[in-house]
């Protein structure tokens, strides 16, 4: 294996090359004990002037040498005689050379030994606030725990494309500079287009279902979508990650719910049962601390109809049950539903369907025996939805008339409207929000924490 990484399998007393930051350093009369640090891991290397022809200057220089810099060290590798406390560094390296092969030359935000700490809900347990985190998000990115968040979403992204490209899914990319927006006005980013003002998109909605009328059968699109969302939440962003889904059904759009479901019982089981990602929750989870997420192999589901009546019963939601189809669900009742269901069936995530017509997008099919119901669904997990789609309307007239029911302009829409006068085939999808099934899924407390670079209303650089 390649010896220039702290990750590498190596024997003891080996002599070995290792690249990586001075995580911390402590200088001692004639030795200097360097952390340091690559990805997840650290690594005790001990400088014993004694090794190095007696050479006092090298401890000099070290002790001007700052944290964060990037140093190869050449050494021999042995297993400490004493084990070194309160740290799990099982191997220290006795170097024999070291060179700086980039040096920090500006004085550091925080400590990396800081930004890597414990956060619990004690007092001062937070020891780098967020917004200095995020200010100087290059460095946050630094940590054990945001190494192992952004692993663990790139795992997301693949379990994703790999389930669909098992079930012969295309792959799609739908345009972001749009003429009309796709789920109406109000959290839309307008901008200028040459002479014209058009719109970033919020969704790929109205293009991932041209593609279905186009004869696709099956799309999916894993994009970043826009939102002007102007509240500070912790689970609104201005720009997340869509995972999109499109597809075609048989008889009933339930066949796809019962799909969508599998996908996820997939991703929950790959994410948690394989060994490389175990480690990574683990090393999040010592800086974040929270209860494993749990699922059963039966996802429940709920009609909303079921699921208010639940809040009503267990006196969380004072609601005449003939108001249940006018009554829209907030989030903290969502929450309380999440604890419910929680305690009933034991289970972070579940299913809800059949939302109230008047609540959905305008592309959304009704129940043809009661139009007051919808052929939607919302997935959630801890009491909180990860996951919005819904049957779609492919009936043209239909579709026209729900248009104008929603005050849309029908000439606006045409180039979409018109794919479904063309004929379209029975159809349902989904979109799904990576950072927050990311930041479900271990339980953190800000969906800041699982986007890269996140952006807020109050927040566009870095
Ligand atoms: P989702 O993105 O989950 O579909 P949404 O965009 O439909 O949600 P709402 O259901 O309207 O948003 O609101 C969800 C929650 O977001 C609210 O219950 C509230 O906690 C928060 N929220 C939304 N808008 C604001 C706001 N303007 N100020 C503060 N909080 C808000
Ligand atoms: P919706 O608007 O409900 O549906 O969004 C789908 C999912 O996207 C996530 N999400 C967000 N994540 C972070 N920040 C935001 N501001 C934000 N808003 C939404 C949530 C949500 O469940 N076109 C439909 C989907 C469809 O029917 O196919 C749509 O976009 O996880």
């Amino acid at each position: 294996c390649s010896k220039n990484t702290l990750s590498c399998k190596i024997r003891e007393q080996e002599n070995i090359w290792v690249r990586g930051r001075i995580h911390d350093i402590r200088c001692k009369g004639s030795l200097a004990f360097i952390i340091l640090r690559h990805k997840i891991y650290t690594l005790q290397c001990i400088l014993d002037v004694k090794n190095i022809n007696n050479d006092k200057n090298m401890i000099k220089w070290l002790n001007h040498i700052t944290l964060e810099s990037i140093v190869d060290i050449y050494g021999k590798l042995i297993k400490p005689t004493i084990p070194i406390e309160s740290t799990n560094i099982k191997y220290e390296i006795h170097i024999s050379k070291l060179f700086c092969i980039s040096k920090t030359s500006k004085d550091l935000p925080f400590l990396l030994k800081d930004a890597n700490m414990k956060e619990t809900f004690e007092e001062g347990s937070i020891k780098v606030n967020q917004d200095n985190r995020l200010n100087n998000r290059c460095i946050d990115l630094r940590t054990h725990a945001n190494y192992s968040i952004f692993v663990l979403q790139s795992q997301i992204c693949q379990l994703f494309r790999e389930y669909l490209n098992k079930h012969n899914f295309i792959e799609i990319h739908t345009p972001k500079l749009l003429g009309e927006s796709s789920e109406g006005g109000a959290t839309a980013f307008k901008l200028n287009y040459f002479d014209k003002s058009g719109y970033l998109a919020q969704s790929p909605q109205l293009y991932k279902q041209m593609c279905i009328n186009a004869g696709f059968e099956k799309v999916y699109e894993v994009a970043p979508v826009f939102r002007a969302e102007n509240s500070n939440t912790y689970r609104h962003l201005c720009e997340y990650v869509s995972l999109d889904i499109e597809m075609t059904y048989k008889y009933d759009y339930m066949e796809n719910v019962y799909f969508y479901d599998s996908m996820f019982q997939y991703i929950f089981t790959q994410l948690s049962k394989l060994q490389k990602n175990k480690m990574f929750i683990n090393v999040i989870k010592e800086q974040y601390p929270a209860d494993d997420f749990v699922w059963l192999d039966k996802t429940p589901i709920f009609t909303y109809e079921e699921a208010i009546k639940m809040l009503i019963k267990n006196n969380k939601l004072n609601l005449d049950e003939k108001d249940i189809f006018i009554y829209d669900m907030s989030t903290d009742m969502e929450k309380e539903l999440g604890k419910i269901v929680k305690m009933l069936y034991k289970t972070d995530y579940y299913i809800i369907i059949n939302f109230p017509s008047n609540l959905r997008p305008f592309y959304t099919m009704y129940d043809e025996q009661n139009k007051q119901i919808s052929h939607s669904y919302d997935f959630f997990m801890r009491g909180e939805e990860i996951l919005s789609g819904a049957q779609r309307i492919s009936d043209v007239n239909i579709l026209i008339d729900n248009v104008k029911r929603f005050n849309l302009d029908v000439n606006k829409l045409n180039f979409y409207i018109d794919s479904f006068a063309y004929s379209s085939f029975p159809h349902s999808g989904c979109g799904i929000g990576l950072e927050r099934v990311l930041m479900l899924f271990l339980g953190l407390n800000n969906i800041r924490k699982t986007s890269l670079f996140p952006r807020d209303p109050k927040r566009l650089t870095p």
